[in-house]
């Protein structure tokens, strides 16, 4: 999964890595990634770049954080959405999402939290346990969030083995809990500050907020293509674009999702598509798919349909809105974001109609024939929103089906065979 030509493992020594395992995730990761991706067929060419980035995720990118680091910058790591990036680019600091989506080290993992926690906190806490993941080595500050029971309390372990910073989320959404918000996000002002030593400015948070909207507004045009029959991208690469845009440099992954945005616009008029016209169109929903997390994507697509969007954090959740770019003042321009991140329909808050209210439009908006709902095993929250979820999308005329799963290859098969079931009733 890396560059065969250059050698970083003196880089990931000095990183702490434990380099056998790490030689070890790298090759499953490979495999994976083989498996899913490089065996589809008449995948757009702007695709090259995610491939190439893909296979320098440990490599190239992670030089390039320590090229930044040894000059002086610092490296902020997160695992959700609702820590803005505006603020830490604004300081000068380089925003990267941590791997979350693969078992690893779960031996270790149990030893100091419960079997029966989701496996997103399960692999995260296993990857910094079992050393294998750069990202979170390069991590000058780790910036976690109240959103669930599990976090939280992994967010307090992680904080014995890693410099740790916690936001408060605010789990309702009324005036008093934006006002709220609006002072945590001040809060995090003030420590990008003291971890960078850079002052914030009205200059430096407008220049971020516009380059982070221009990542999202690429995304956008990604997923409005795949409004066309023929989807002119699978939804696995789609899938990939949102998961990489959360730790690719910011200008040069912008540049390049519009490129590929193009050539999707130009495969849309020309008719052309991944799969045949007609062939059924599948919305999914739910909990997040961390790098590497394709498992149900790959099932259902290589079952015929095609997954023609995402209402989850690594899908629209992250990029459908962005922050208002006409603020005058700094004080402003933090409002701003305060407001745009509360938006964000997670399960942690109550109520989450929101959300709902998003599955059922994006279902029609993207003619899907059926909808899937995903809720990875031990997530309350999202096992507990999973009905009202599902008689809503049935009453909006569509089909319904529930997967609750982890991240083990072991119910493959038996998925499958769910999956294969309910694509041949719509
Ligand atoms: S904004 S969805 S990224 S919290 S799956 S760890 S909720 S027990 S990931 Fe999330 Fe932010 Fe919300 Fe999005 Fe807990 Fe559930 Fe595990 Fe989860």
């Amino acid at each position: 999964m890396s560059d065969q030509s250059v050698d970083y493992h003196p880089m990931w020594a000095e990183l702490g890595l434990d380099l056998p395992s790490h030689d070890a995730l790298l090759g499953a990761v490979g495999q994976l990634f083989g498996d899913a991706y490089l065996t589809q067929e008449n995948r757009p060419k702007g695709m090259d770049y995610l491939n190439f980035v893909l296979s320098e995720v440990h490599g190239l990118r992670i030089k390039e954080l320590d090229d930044f680091r040894k000059a002086g910058g610092k490296v902020f790591g997160t695992f959700c959405l609702y820590v803005p990036e505006e603020i830490i680019r604004a300081a000068g600091g380089w925003c990267v999402g941590l791997c979350a989506g693969a078992e690893f080290a779960y031996d270790q993992v149990e030893q100091i939290m419960p079997r029966n926690t989701c496996a997103l906190i399960k692999s995260f806490m296993g990857f910094k346990l079992a050393k294998v993941c750069p990202y979170i080595e390069s991590a000058d500050l780790v910036i976690g969030e109240t959103t669930c029971d599990g976090k939280k309390k992994a967010y307090e372990l992680l904080g014995e083995i890693h410099n740790t910073w916690v936001m408060e989320l605010p789990q309702m959404k009324r005036p008093q809990d934006l006002e709220m918000w609006k002072g945590e996000i001040r809060e995090l002002v003030k420590k990008a500050e003291e971890i960078t030593g850079n002052t914030i400015t009205a200059e430096s948070l407008r220049a971020s907020i516009k380059e982070v909207n221009d990542k999202r507004r690429a995304l956008q045009r990604i997923a409005a293509a795949c409004k066309a029959d023929p989807a002119p991208i699978s939804g696995k690469d789609r899938l990939l674009a949102t998961q990489v845009a959360f730790y690719d440099d910011v200008p040069r992954f912008t540049q390049m999702m519009n490129a590929l945005a193009d050539e999707l616009d130009q495969r849309v008029a020309a008719g052309e598509g991944v799969a045949h016209k007609g062939a059924k169109r599948v919305l999914v929903t739910g909990t997040p798919m961390a790098l590497p997390n394709w498992k149900l994507h790959d099932i259902i697509e290589k079952a015929g349909a095609v997954v023609v969007a995402e209402e989850m954090c690594t899908g629209s959740r992250y990029y459908q809105d962005l922050v208002d770019e006409n603020a005058a003042t700094l004080d402003e321009m933090i409002d701003d974001i305060a407001e745009k991140y509360l938006d964000i329909n997670c399960a942690c808050f109550t109520p989450n109609k929101g959300r709902i209210d998003d599955v059922v439009r994006m279902a029609k908006e993207y003619g899907a024939d059926g909808v899937i709902d995903y809720s990875l095993q031990f997530c309350g929250l999202y096992e507990m929103e999973s009905n009202g979820v599902e008689s809503a999308v049935r009453e909006a005329g569509l089909p319904v089906l529930k997967v609750t799963t982890d991240y083990s290859m072991e119910d493959v098969g038996q998925l499958a065979t769910r999956v294969e079931a309910f694509l041949e009733m719509l």
